[in-house]
């Protein structure tokens, strides 16, 4: 009898449900969890979908452009890999399997502080993998000045300082599943930071330094000689204060929904944001984008560029690099057709007419 083929993964939420059947039940809930009851982590979703589109017809779409500007430099989409920690546990090949991902679409890789792979051999293993590197701020600064210069020499050419995890969220599904350790050796930095033996994910982020002020972000920002975002604004008085302290743009995210439950999901704390300091630094977001026509919206809405978080390691999960290449590439064609259908056949001309509440109940899945 022929084997029956396995159903086609079309959409992200494919790649959801497949990745669930491959994955073990701890790294599962590391991947999948949010904070407490998960408020957050469903409204990031449904935040999107509480969003109408208003689209605009006889434009003429026959030829689309989805680039953007970004920190001053042309990018040919407006997708960015997220920084998520650990990849190792999700696929052999971990980060590096992500960044042939990137290199193979163009997107640009934020790399973990707490990856499974050094920043080193990310860079020699996909030298051509556009790269930022995602800063955890340790106790011990001069841990984290190295770790700028390795940075800075191995071409990455931002550093995203994430400043919404001075304490690890309570992330329950992990504690039900009595997730997984890891060897700290497994994890370069961290070793290097002095970490040993078995540790969990709230183990390896008792590194992160509770402390840091808006001073520390000043002194990074003024030493460093890449440009530095914050990751982690859901205010604008906030944004206002990164302004005010030297950075080039800031990430409007709750991290996924994993560390303070029931804050505003970034489709709903954007716009605020991209009106005081959108024309001052460079503002993007993520959280919940899983169609071409979010992308749309956060455009929309006055980001310049959109950060995928978990539906890259569903990718990673099923198929490793070419999975993980197929999932930002699903939402590239979506972003095309969104493009074409909304009729704003270029990104960067999106405002925010093309976007209303929308009159339907809310799309919870
Ligand atoms: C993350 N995130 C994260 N952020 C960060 O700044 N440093 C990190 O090491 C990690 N680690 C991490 C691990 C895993 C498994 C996930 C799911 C997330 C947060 C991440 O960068 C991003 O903000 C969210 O994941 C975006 O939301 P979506 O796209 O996953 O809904
Ligand atoms: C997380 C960290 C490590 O969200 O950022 O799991």
């Amino acid at each position: 009898m022929p084997h029956a083929l396995p159903p086609r993964l079309v959409s992200l939420a494919d790649y959801e449900r497949a990745a669930s059947e491959v994955l073990d039940p701890g790294a599962l809930s590391y991947i999948a969890g949010g904070a407490t009851d998960e408020v957050t982590l469903q409204d990031n979703v449904a935040a999107w979908r509480r969003l109408a589109l208003r689209p605009r017809i006889l434009v003429g779409v026959g030829r689309r452009d989805p680039s953007v500007e970004l920190l001053g430099v042309r990018r040919p989409h407006p997708l960015l890999i997220a920084p998520m920690a650990f990849q190792g546990l999700v696929h052999g090949d971990g980060e590096i399997a992500t960044a042939r991902a990137a290199a193979a679409s163009s997107t640009i890789m934020c790399l973990s502080t707490l990856a499974t792979t050094s920043p080193e051999a990310l860079a020699e293993a996909v030298p051509d993998a556009p790269r930022w590197f995602q800063l955890y701020v340790f106790a011990d600064r001069g841990v984290s000045r190295d770790l700028v210069a390795r940075a800075v020499e191995h071409g990455y050419e931002a550093l995203v300082v994430t400043v919404d995890l001075p304490v690890f969220g309570l992330r329950e599904r992990e504690l039900r599943s009595g997730v997984g350790s890891a060897h700290a050796e497994r994890v370069p930095i961290a070793a290097a930071a002095g970490a040993s033996g078995a540790m969990t994910a709230a183990g390896f982020a008792e590194l992160v330094d509770p402390d840091l002020r808006w001073s520390d972000i000043e002194q990074f920002a003024a030493e460093s000689s890449l440009p530095v975002l914050v990751k982690g604004i859901l205010t604008a008085e906030d944004a206002r204060r990164a302004v005010a302290h030297g950075v080039s743009g800031v990430i409007v995210s709750n991290h996924g929904g994993r560390q303070l439950d029931t804050v505003l999901s970034g489709a709903d704390a954007l716009p605020a944001i991209a009106d005081a300091v959108g024309d001052q630094l460079d503002v993007l977001v993520d959280g919940g984008i899983r169609r071409g026509t979010d992308v749309v919206k956060a455009l929309a809405l006055g980001a310049r560029a959109v950060l995928i978080g978990r539906p890259v390691l569903w990718g990673l999960a099923v198929d490793g690099a070419p999975g993980a290449q197929r999932v930002i590439e699903t939402l590239l064609t979506e972003l095309d057709n969104a493009l074409a259908l909304a009729g704003s056949p270029q990104a960067s001309s999106l405002d925010a007419t093309f976007v209303t509440p929308a009159p339907w109940p809310d799309q919870r899945r």
